[in-house]
């Protein structure tokens, strides 16, 4: 990785604290719209700056600059040339890792210590990755028989899609978005990014990297707005634009679902999950406390993959359950510049109210609170921050909201298990299917389970241990399609077969 070892800048004086832009054809730009709003730091509740929010007239301006990047320079570019300045992209976020990693700290409040190891490194490794990807992969061929006895000969044509609308969430900023933004480009198309209303430095920052780079005007655009009756719908309905690829949560992902149908355009939709984590009894119990303390409370407990209901067999279930709550409870919550911090806050005021919401029903419900469960007592300066605690359940019905819905907090539920069989049918027992952690030293019964959980992605002993090119996404309520290796190409290209009678 490419984690600098220095001492960090604080964040207060961090040049990255300042007014976001929409970057537009090249050009940043505040818009036309007269609107904007704050963007507050999770950290102590303090101003960061403001971001414009786009209307319709930015929305055209920049789908207009995607087709004619489309039409024009970019779409002329020969794939060597294309993968060469998107490796260039890649070589210039390293450059700038310090201010990427500053901007994605400031707006989300997460350790730096997670953010120099995970999202930016990734947000390099998500435009070279799939250049490669571009370089190697064929297509199809298929000699035919024919009555006349000459044949015909089929092959397959891989064309860009066209103009790609990215609509990403606050999680994981930059990884997401570029997770998209990599192989659009890779594969021939341009872009209009939507980020979350409340990460919105990182997308802005990678404007510059692309003008630093030569990538050409048009190719990666930027505006800044909200979901609904914002700059995210007035993109995912806009004609212009050939696909939908979605990052956030189901409710939104149906909504995007909809504007996309209208001209029939395709989505890929990475949505919400309520993953399990399933520990056998056989278990290594070093390595299932490591992983779930990672998969429960990793980035505040924000992340798609991150478990929420764990399942640990009867015989070791006391011992798992005082060794998690001994990690919770050791936890530092703290700066993103302090090493020592291992938690930051959630992202904003709305969904720490929300995920207090579930601290009280499970409380309501009869749960056994193990550690936490509300809001710490954090220093003066650090008080207007989004904290929660890191938060442990048992004893919780099946049935009850916080075994059954995404919170997206630190938490998770545990209950106990007694058979194989019983386990499977608890972890498929949901709307969701994104992805499942197994543990067990037991290989056979590794195996057999993980080819029977209903979920996209199955660690089994590890969590979040990501190949690229291998296939990410969501089965169930959890998305649309797979992305990820040549996977991707199934949503970044339109394929053409050419059938020529010989
Ligand atoms: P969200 O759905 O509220 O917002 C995501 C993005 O969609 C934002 O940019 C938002 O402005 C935009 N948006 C919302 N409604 C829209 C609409 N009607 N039209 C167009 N754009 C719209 O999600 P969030 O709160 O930012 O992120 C958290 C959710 O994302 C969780 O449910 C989490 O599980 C999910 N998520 C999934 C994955 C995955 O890979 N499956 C990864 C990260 C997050
Ligand atoms: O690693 C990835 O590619 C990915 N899309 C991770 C998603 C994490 C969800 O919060």
């Amino acid at each position: 990785m490419n984690a600098p070892s220095h001492p960090r800048r604080s964040l207060a004086e961090s040049p990255a604290r300042r007014d976001a832009a929409h970057f537009i054809n090249g050009e940043f730009t505040q818009g036309t719209s007269g609107k904007s709003y704050d963007n507050i730091c999770p950290i102590d509740g303090s101003r960061i700056g403001a971001v414009p929010e786009a209307g319709q007239a930015e929305v055209d301006a920049a789908v207009k600059a995607a087709r004619a990047a489309l039409d024009g320079p970019w779409g002329k570019l020969t794939v060597v040339e294309r993968t060469n300045m998107l490796a260039a992209v890649a070589a210039e976020i390293n450059n700038r890792f310090d201010d990427f990693l500053e901007a994605e700290c400031l707006d989300t409040g997460k350790p730096m210590s997670l953010a120099s190891h995970i999202d930016i490194p990734r947000g390099a490794a998500n435009f070279t990755m799939f250049t490669d990807v571009v370089k190697t992969v064929s297509t199809e061929t298929f000699p035919m028989a024919t009555p006349d006895g000459k044949g015909a000969l089929n092959y397959a044509l891989r064309r860009p899609r066209g103009v790609i609308a990215v609509i990403s969430p606050w999680n994981l900023p930059l990884l997401l978005m570029t997770w998209k933004v990599g192989p659009a480009l890779a594969l021939g198309n341009t872009v209009v990014v939507k980020p979350s209303e409340s990460t919105p430095l990182t997308a802005t920052l990678l404007g510059e990297v692309m003008n630093k780079v030569g990538v050409p005007k048009g190719v990666y655009n930027v505006v800044h707005g909200f979901g609904g009756n914002s700059a995210g719908q007035f993109l995912t309905q806009h004609p212009g634009v050939n696909g939908v690829t979605f990052t956030g949560s189901t409710k939104s992902g149906e909504q995007i679902m909809l504007a996309a149908s209208h001209g029939i355009r395709p989505v890929s939709l990475e949505l919400g999950g309520k993953n399990p984590g399933i520990v056998f009894a056989d278990c290594d119990m070093e390595k299932a406390i490591e992983g779930t303390m990672r998969s429960a409370f990793a980035n505040c407990g924000q992340v798609c993959l991150g478990t929420e209901r764990v399942y640990v067999q009867r015989p070791i279930f006391d011992e798992f359950v005082a060794r998690l709550k001994a990690g919770a409870e050791a936890m530092k919550l703290g700066r993103p510049e302090d090493p020592a911090t291992g938690m930051g806050p959630l992202i904003h005021e709305t969904h720490r109210k929300k995920v207090l919401s579930y601290y009280a029903k499970a409380v309501e419900g009869g749960a056994t609170v193990v550690t936490g469960g509300g809001v710490p007592d954090m220093p003066a300066d650090l008080a207007g921050g989004s904290w929660v605690q890191p938060t442990i359940w048992t004893g919780l019905a099946d049935d009850h909201p916080v075994v059954t819905e995404e919170i997206f907090g630190p938490c998770c539920h545990i209950r106990p298990f007694d058979t194989e069989e019983e386990v499977i049918h608890l972890a498929n027992n949901t709307p969701y299917g994104l992805a499942a952690a197994v543990w067990t030293e037991n290989v056979s019964r590794a195996h057999r389970v993980a080819s029977k959980l209903e979920v996209g992605i199955c660690w089994v002993n590890s969590w979040f241990l990501r190949d690229l090119r291998t296939a990410f996404g969501g089965a169930k309520a959890s998305g649309i399609g797979r992305e990820g290796g040549v996977h991707s190409l199934e949503f970044y290209t339109e394929m053409t077969n050419v059938c020529v009678k010989l």
